[in-house]
């Protein structure tokens, strides 16, 4: 068995069964290559358990972002139709190693995209877009790795919750974002923190999957993160608003 497929079972139990492992990276000096082969690889089991390809998930696509975690470049992982968590509904807590959760603005795309597309070309090829969260949940003991790492372990992405669809025929480059916790703000953002422009993270995103055959038709792309994540405690509720576009919410359970 290759090291890369150990890794990637490794990195499958680990978010299957929610248990923290070691940084890869503290025994073996793994690049980014191969921390997406890894990647691709660890989602191949998920497949293999019937779960299937629902998008994917820009990461680390706003300063305060890469701030939070030291790291200065985007990244991404694939989302499947298991991680969808209902709107309004609520998350188990531990089916998680240490969750947390950000606003994010999400894309459904209405056709297939791929290479190397312009901001127009990108939003052409939008259906709809939405305001939605991210549960990131590192697999890494105390939420700590190097890129390699984070890239192994899809991203951090754990789950996803979309709010309501909008048309994508409206200004959405600087829209107010907030993210509460019991009624209290905790964060507030700008969709403009997301690279400048939210839809250049859909440029990014078609560049990125390319190498598996772009974008595709009905998926759901996570632009990013535009605040710092928010770790998350039983009990708590959980509500992102984006101007315009409406909120979308979660309880966290047991
Ligand atoms: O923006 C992101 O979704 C980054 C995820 C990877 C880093 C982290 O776990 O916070
Ligand atoms: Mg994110």
């Amino acid at each position: 068995m290759s090291s890369l497929v150990q890794f990637a079972e490794i990195v499958d139990e680990a978010a299957r069964t929610a248990q923290a492992i070691p940084q890869f990276t503290e025994s073996a000096p793994l690049g980014v290559e191969e921390a997406y082969a890894i990647q691709a690889l660890s989602i191949e089991r998920r497949f293999a358990r019937g779960e299937k390809l629902a998008g994917v998930k820009m990461g680390l696509t706003s300063r305060a972002k890469m701030a939070q975690v030291g790291v200065d470049e985007v990244i991404w992982g694939r989302l499947t139709d298991a991680m969808r968590l209902e709107e309004g509904g609520s998350l188990s807590k531990k089916r998680y190693v240490h969750p947390r959760i950000e606003p994010e603005l999400a894309f459904l795309m209405k056709r297939d995209l791929s290479g190397e597309v312009s901001p127009a070309e990108a939003l052409s090829a939008v259906e709809a877009i939405a305001p939605a969260m991210e549960i990131i949940d590192s697999r890494y003991r105390d939420f700590k790795f190097a890129l390699p790492d984070v890239i192994a372990d899809n991203s951090s992405s754990s789950g996803f919750v979309v709010g309501n669809w909008n048309k994508p025929d409206q200004d959405f480059s600087n829209l107010g974002i907030a993210l509460e916790v019991d009624g209290r703000a905790v964060q507030i953002g700008s969709t403009a923190a997301i690279l400048g422009h939210p839809i250049r993270s859909l440029v990014a995103a078609a560049r990125a999957a390319a190498p598996i055959g772009g974008l595709k038709a009905g998926w759901i792309v996570l632009a990013g993160g535009a605040t710092a994540a928010h770790a998350l405690s039983v009990g708590q509720h959980i509500r992102t608003t984006i101007q315009k576009l409406g909120s979308v919410s979660i309880r966290v359970a047991e």
